[in-house]
């Protein structure tokens, strides 16, 4: 059984931390709208959803993907880069700690989850304006001794690691390569994004079933073309948070 916790779109969404996307003016309903679209869809794919409640001030928490590493042996809270978000970790690690055990990233560590693509054992993590030096080491010395390889990997250009690169199928990656080096990657069957779509690498698999942003027409084309069937979601809205689809939900096995 798969569980999957999302947190409803705070109403103070329009202070959204931004980086590298331009303020644009976020319709809150329809927000709403497209978060309940994104959480029915995984519900339809099979998980049992936990949805937390919003909380008006804190602006980001609807990506709750951020604040936690989840494991099958344990999970871990991190502490976000953007101070801003820090306070979002308390109700996640709340609602995650009936099913693991809970460590933390503690300071001078900084990290977000957006920054973590792990694929089995293999754990690579963002060095990025978010993920710093001491939270890769802190989170490489809880994972190592359980059997993983934990492997830093810079990003430049983009907010996190899997705004640059996700798993699309069990032998694929979707890649944006202007925003990260792929040599670490050249055994995996690759598939670049549409050059006008530089946003599109952010895709969330869900077993087989690939949970995909309908803003990215081209780069979808492609996916079909490589054989992949995908579970097309408007989240135009949150897209102009800055975020995508894996950021709105933790996905683990109960
Ligand atoms: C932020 O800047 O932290 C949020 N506005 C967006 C976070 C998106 N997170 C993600 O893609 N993992």
């Amino acid at each position: 059984m798969l569980i999957a916790i999302t947190r409803e779109v705070s109403p103070g969404i329009q202070n959204c931390e931004l980086t590298h996307t331009e303020r644009r003016p976020i319709d809150l309903a329809l927000a709403r709208q497209q978060h309940r679209s994104y959480q029915d869809q995984l519900a339809m794919l099979g998980c049992q959803m936990i949805n937390l409640p919003a909380d008006p001030n804190l602006p980001d928490s609807v990506f709750v993907e951020d604040v936690a590493i989840v494991l099958d042996e344990l999970a871990v809270i991190t502490r976000p880069g953007a101070e801003s978000r820090r306070p979002e970790t308390t109700a996640v690690a709340e609602a995650l700690a009936p099913y693991r055990e809970v460590v933390n990233i503690v300071f001078p560590g900084t990290m977000d989850d957006g920054d973590v693509l792990r694929i089995g054992k293999s754990v690579c993590v963002g060095i990025s304006s978010r993920t710093n030096a001491a939270g890769f080491e802190q989170l490489r010395d809880f994972l190592v001794p359980l059997g993983y390889s934990v492997i830093a990997v810079s990003v430049s250009g983009c907010l996190h690691l899997k705004s640059a690169i996700t798993q699309v199928s069990a032998d694929a990656l979707l890649v944006n390569r202007d925003w990260i080096a792929v040599d670490l990657f050249n055994h995996w069957r690759l598939i670049d994004v549409h050059p006008d779509e530089p946003h599109a690498a952010n895709a969330l698999l869900i077993g087989d079933k690939v949970v995909y942003p309908s803003s990215y027409p081209q780069t979808s084309q492609h996916l079909e073309n490589e054989g992949l069937s995908l579970f097309p979601i408007d989240v135009s809205e949150l897209i102009k948070a800055e975020g995508a689809v894996t950021c709105c939900s933790l996905v683990f096995p109960s």
